[in-house]
């Protein structure tokens, strides 16, 4: 199998801890995008994924999944013991429920503020994101708001139960650290009295499918580095 991705962006970090966590990181050959250079916006790569973003599973057989979520439900259940998304029918729309909670409330919030809100990716992705940047920084800036003003929902679940979705680490779990990995990486810590959303997140960080993985984003450094 093969994984279209860029280390240390949240989506690949994401689909990384699931494949610790499964034990299957050494069936995988890594293919790394150039996404300050727009790879992901190329024929090549809108041929498997016309969204234009990474992570891409490829099957042996060619077969190609897209969606961090899609791409974990394939993974997690290749050893017919689904960890990672539910087993019963309750756990799945319990899990499917809260990480996508996670994704609107704080994930893709938090990826319209690197995007829109910081220099995000470079100038080079600007046509493939909006026609007119006028307005774009102070759209991102809101957005950005929006994921610090909707981190004390999880605070609350976190302060009741041990993981986002119950009582076991899941998806739910992994898209949040991942959101909150990114977040800190781009200025937009945990609010200091947010004590359970902390706790859970030193928790999870010791997980050994997550420790030692960064969230980082592609930071001002990357861009300079590559003159985008
Ligand atoms: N909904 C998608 C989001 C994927 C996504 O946002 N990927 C980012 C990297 S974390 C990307 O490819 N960004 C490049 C771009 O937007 O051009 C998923 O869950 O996989």
């Amino acid at each position: 199998m093969k994984i279209y991705d860029r280390e240390g962006t949240p989506n690949a970090a994401r689909i990384r801890i699931v494949l610790a966590e499964k034990g299957l990181e050494d069936q995988i050959e890594f293919v790394s995008v150039d996404l300050i250079r727009a790879e992901q916006k190329q024929p090549a790569f809108l041929a498997m994924n016309p969204i234009g973003k990474i992570p891409v599973l490829e099957l042996d057989d060619g077969t190609v999944i897209s969606e961090s979520t899609a791409i974990t439900e394939y993974l997690d259940n290749l050893d017919g013991n689904p960890t990672l998304t539910g087993k019963t029918p309750r756990e799945k729309g319990l899990i499917h429920m809260m990480q996508r909670r996670v994704e609107m409330m704080v994930l893709e919030a938090i990826d319209d503020y690197f995007h829109y809100g910081t220099p995000g990716l470079g100038k080079a992705l600007r046509p493939w994101r909006m026609p007119d940047w006028s307005g774009a920084k102070e759209w991102g800036e809101r957005r950005g708001a929006q994921a610090v003003q909707n981190m004390p929902y999880f605070n609350d679940i976190l302060a009741k139960k041990p993981f986002v979705a119950g009582d076991a680490f899941s998806l739910a779990d992994i898209s949040l650290w991942a959101a909150l990995a990114f977040a800190d990486a781009i200025g937009l810590p945990i609010a200091p009295e947010l004590t359970a959303l902390a706790a859970w997140r030193s928790k999870v960080s010791d997980i050994p499918a997550v420790k030692n993985r960064s969230g980082q984003a592609i930071l001002p450094e990357d861009l300079a580095r590559f003159g985008a």
